[in-house]
């Protein structure tokens, strides 16, 4: 059985654990926290990572597209190459220009460190272009982004839009995406009965990971 690895309270291992869900696909979960992974298995020992039949696969883009290509029943990409690649087109935005974007102010978000005045200054014009520029791509009332079928952009979605509001509110007093239709998306999409689950496990684990890192210091 597939084994993914990594924790609840991480929005990438949580993008997989969806895809897998909305999938229904049969997977154990195995905790490992950062700092206690399998570094055969990833390298740079980020989570999440795939154990298969075959190995082992890190990074998520890979294990979804994996998990696509090796379980095709209830797909979670289009038929067609440029439908494929306008799922993709989204998934690029939503980490590379989004997620990762925002990630700069995880520290001082969610961890009560302190960004520095110039990171605060370029992420604001960073995210300011790109949520702008995301907008000319994706469509919030399709229902899902690329369209009226579920895809691996609305597992990356439903994972990283959450963070870019939280952190945004936190560290300049305003959620960056609240001009955006992206509140009514999310409730659409939390209502599939397995995301119950998923939101549970990320709450308790949050909780567990800060426990430890307060028992820590
Ligand atoms: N590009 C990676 C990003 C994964 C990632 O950054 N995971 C975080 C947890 S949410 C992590 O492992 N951070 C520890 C680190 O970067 O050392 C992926 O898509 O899997």
């Amino acid at each position: 059985m597939l084994k993914l690895c990594g924790f609840s309270a991480s929005n990438y291992y949580n993008k997989v654990k969806i895809a897998l869900l909305e999938k229904g696909l049969p997977f154990e979960e195995v905790l490992a926290w950062v700092g206690q992974t399998d570094m055969k298995a990833t390298p740079l020992g980020k989570v999440p990572y795939l154990v298969t039949e075959h190995g082992t696969l890190c990074e998520s883009e890979v294990i979804m597209n994996y998990i696509e290509d090796a379980f095709p029943e209830h797909p979670l990409l289009p038929s067609d190459a440029f439908g494929k690649a306008k799922v993709r087109e989204l998934d690029t935005f939503l980490e590379l220009h989004l997620e990762l974007v925002a990630r700069q102010l995880y520290p001082q978000a969610f961890f009560g460190g302190k960004v520095s005045d110039g990171t605060l200054e370029k992420v604001e014009a960073q995210l300011t272009k790109n949520i702008a520029a995301f907008t000319q791509l994706a469509h919030f009332d399709t229902p899902y982004l690329a369209g009226e079928k579920m895809t691996l952009a609305d597992c990356a979605a439903y994972v990283h839009l959450p963070l870019v509001s939280s952190a945004t509110k936190l560290v300049y007093g305003r959620d960056f995406l609240a001009d955006l239709p992206v509140r009514d998306y999310l409730k659409r999409l939390g209502e599939k009965p397995y995301m119950t689950k998923v939101n549970d496990d990320r709450k308790a684990n949050a909780a567990l990971m800060m426990q430890l890192r307060s028992g820590a210091k």
